[in-house]
């Protein structure tokens, strides 16, 4: 009998590979510790998939000849790490999207800027008219895309839990947003596990695929190297805006010196192994200037959509991954234009007796904090807190000294969190819910001021997901309006 592929997890991205499975004739099992989601059970029911929900049979699946495993699930799970023990290969839903698709894969990661990049990469590819397909950690599986047909492009998001089952996709397109330590729970607390995971974006890069990064991240400025890919690499930088950092080099140099890295001469080196064809892009003044293997493109600053100095990073980065998938600048100068800001990434929500309200809920390390305090222009009453990812909150003292007139903890332990702050900013209050919370920054906030939610942590010790923190912030400034 032919042995079963096993998929692990039946959220979005195991129910989407087991349908891609079935349209390939693959016998396949699906298999979710928890309830499974009515929707997803609908979906495996009417595919007429095998699935089991409540517990996974542990000699079923050790009996696979592949398996593949949720992002979310972690690789210290028992079960796991008997798969890998005994050797039967381990994949994600991408590795196994890849085996089935011809298309051109703009594969974008780091630790933040990731969803904007994408989104606004597959708004300038359809501005474009390419039949580009969104997908990975932005939210829908590859997998699903490919069970109908396989697009010309895919825009992926892809998580450093994603990159760690991939082996042999070959990204066309790499785009390394920026490297700063997060999820570090999932990476033994190891910021250079974290580095070696995100890297792996670039493991089956050949020649013609290109690489886009950015010069002002510390780590890749430290260590960058071109023989890490082949590609053509393509740089962005912030050029005439370019000042600060969120991460202290102390904890990067730590990280590299344990990886065995050393100061790469980057952008030199890397102009020189693109063959004399320069490729970058970088912000000149009041507007942003891109070349792109012979074609030129100049856009003002005023024109791009998204505000922030990180979002001229994204703008970048996008345009630069649009056009090496085909888009032409035209395209680019009017996706630039035309993209909408992203739900709960520094997204105004109201304005009432004078104080600002801003969601940026999905800031769920320090240096998504960072940038959000980095551009706010009025004093801040600052919500932060929720379940601590091994963050180290030096990184943003300055900023809170200069801006945070108060800082409302909301998490069910804040004590690292009031620990970092005390001292730093005049007021700290603790609370444990978003309604003391909110109530706490009313408090604390005048005309003038802005309640900014930017939690620095995940959202799980109090909420669903960052998105659910999000809306119900929202939605208690509806009620003040
Ligand atoms: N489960 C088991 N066994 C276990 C543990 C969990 O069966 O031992 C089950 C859970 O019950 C659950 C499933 O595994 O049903 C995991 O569901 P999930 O929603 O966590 O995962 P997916 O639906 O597969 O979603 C994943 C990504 N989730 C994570 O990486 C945590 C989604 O990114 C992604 O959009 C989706 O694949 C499609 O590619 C979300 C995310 O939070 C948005 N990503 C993190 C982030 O952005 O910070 C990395
Ligand atoms: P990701 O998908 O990597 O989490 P998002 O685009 O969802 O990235 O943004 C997450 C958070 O990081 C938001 O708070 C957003 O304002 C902030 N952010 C967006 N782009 C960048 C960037 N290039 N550098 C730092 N922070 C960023």
């Amino acid at each position: 009998m032919q042995k079963e592929l096993v998929i692990l997890g039946a959220g979005e991205s195991g129910v989407a590979a087991a349908l891609l499975a079935k349209a390939k004739g693959i016998p396949v099992f699906v298999s979710d510790s928890n309830t499974i989601a009515e929707r997803f059970r609908a979906e495996l029911t009417s595919a007429g998939i095998t699935f089991e929900e409540g517990g996974h049979s542990r000699d079923r699946i050790l009996a696979a000849a592949e398996v593949i495993k949720s992002p979310g699930i972690p690789d210290k799970v028992a079960l796991i790490k008997d798969l890998d023990h005994a050797g039967i290969p381990v994949i994600s839903d991408i590795e196994f999207a890849a085996r089935y698709s011809k298309a051109h894969i703009v594969g974008i990661t780091g630790s933040n800027g990731k969803t904007t990049t994408t989104l606004w990469t597959y708004h300038i590819l359809k501005v474009a008219g390419i039949d580009a397909t969104l997908s990975g950690n932005v939210g829908v599986s590859p997998c699903r895309q490919l069970a109908d047909r396989d697009p010309a492009v895919f825009v992926m998001e892809l998580s450093s839990f994603q990159l760690d089952r991939m082996y042999r996709t070959r990204v066309n397109t790499a785009v390394l947003t920026n490297i700063t330590p997060d999820h570090l729970d999932r990476y033994d607390y190891k910021f250079e596990n974290y580095i070696n995971s995100k890297l792996r974006i670039l493991q089956n890069q050949g020649e013609g695929d290109r690489f886009i990064w950015w010069t002002g991240d510390a780590v890749m400025k430290e260590h960058f190297r071109p023989e890490l890919t082949p590609a053509s690499k393509v740089p962005f930088s912030l050029g005439s805006v370019e000042q600060g950092s969120a991460v202290q080099s102390v904890e990067v140099q730590d990280a590299l010196t344990h990886l065995g890295l050393s100061n790469g001469d980057d952008c030199q080196l890397c102009c020189m192994a693109n063959g004399g064809k320069t490729s970058s892009a970088i912000i000149n003044g009041d507007s942003l200037h891109i070349e792109f293997e012979g074609k030129v493109l100049d856009v003002q600053l005023d024109k791009v959509a998204l505000k922030g100095r990180h979002n001229l990073c994204n703008a970048m980065a996008a345009s630069l991954a649009a056009l090496s998938a085909g888009a032409s600048p035209e395209a680019v100068a009017e996706g630039l234009a035309s993209f909408e800001a992203v739900e709960h990434r520094l997204e105004p929500c109201g304005e009432v007796d004078g104080v600002l309200f801003i969601n940026d809920s999905k800031a769920t390390n320090t240096d998504s904090a960072w940038y959000a305090l980095d551009s706010m222009t009025r004093p801040v009453v600052w919500i932060a807190g929720g379940t601590d990812k091994g963050n180290d909150y030096r990184v943003l003292e300055d900023l809170a000294r200069s801006k945070v007139k108060a800082l409302i903890c909301m998490g069910v332990d804040n004590s690292k969190l009031i620990k970092a702050f005390e001292g730093v900013v005049s007021t700290v209050v603790s609370t444990a819910s978003l309604d003391d919370a909110f109530r706490a920054a009313i408090e604390n906030a005048s005309s003038g001021d802005v309640v900014l939610l930017s939690p620095a942590c995940a959202s799980f010790d109090l909420f669903k997901n960052y998105e659910q923190r999000g809306k119900l912030f929202k939605e208690k400034v509806k009620e003040l309006l």
